[in-house]
């Protein structure tokens, strides 16, 4: 008696970290932006919040991604660096390359499905 409700006690005590996981996929999930060609690739990405976003610098040539907003800034990323950032505002973040102004991208960062209803 004793021993199966010791037992269905573990049960759901490791119930718990599993369906944790499940409404929980934010830190698995991540995504690339390439410096290539001085343009950003891709140009427009969308996220969901809570995705680590890694900016690779592809070219031989030094860049940035500047939020406009200062939101985040990767200052200069040598040839064949990287950087990478958790974006976890909901929102729109354009950037640019301080070096080359004409390198522009947008973050659109969205509530992730699992996380809506969680206040
Ligand atoms: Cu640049």
């Amino acid at each position: 008696m004793l021993q199966s409700s010791a037992i269905a006690l573990a049960m759901t005590a490791l119930a718990i970290p599993a369906s944790a996981a499940s409404t929980a996929p934010r830190a698995a999930s991540s995504a690339t932006i390439h410096m290539h060609d001085f343009a950003f690739v891709p140009k427009t990405l969308t996220i969901d919040a809570g995705t680590r976003v890694t900016i690779v610098n592809d070219d031989d040539e030094a860049h940035t991604a500047t939020a406009i907003d200062a939101s985040f800034d990767t200052a200069g990323l040598d040839a064949h660096e990287t950087w990478s950032h958790v974006f976890d505002r909901i929102g729109s973040f354009a950037y640019y390359c301080e070096l080359h102004p004409s390198m522009k991208g947008v973050i659109i960062v969205r509530t992730h499905p699992a996380s809506k209803g969680h206040s």
